[in-house]
């Protein structure tokens, strides 16, 4: 009973069974409709951004498409989607949220 810290190493860290929860990262997709300053402001209320680093991130969307705007677990990236669609459809803008596993 003297050496068991070999074993419990194996049964709690060496072993590879366990994975981590896989991360998804959060994307915004652009648009030719939705107003500029409503992206940025999207981006400041539902993912804790700076100004400028909102406006940052809606010029690269514009320009390029698509952005990822934050990596979560599966469940708060659920919900980062499901706000920003609520709150754009309740706005009336066809902004586009979507999230994949990264
Ligand atoms: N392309 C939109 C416009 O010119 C702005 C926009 C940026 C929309 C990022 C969606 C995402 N008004």
């Amino acid at each position: 009973d003297s050496d068991r810290e070999g074993e419990i190493g194996l049964a709690t860290k060496t072993r590879p069974k366990t994975q981590k929860p896989p991360l998804y990262k959060v994307l915004l997709l652009n648009d030719d409709y939705t107003p500029m300053e409503f992206v940025v402001h999207v981006l400041q209320r539902f993912f804790g951004v700076t100004h400028a680093e909102s406006i940052e991130i809606m010029l690269t969307v514009h320009k390029k498409g698509v952005a990822v705007v934050g990596v979560f677990s599966r469940e708060i990236a659920e919900t980062k989607v499901t706000q920003v669609m609520d709150y754009a459809q309740r706005n009336q803008h066809p902004l586009q949220c979507t999230m994949e596993k990264e």
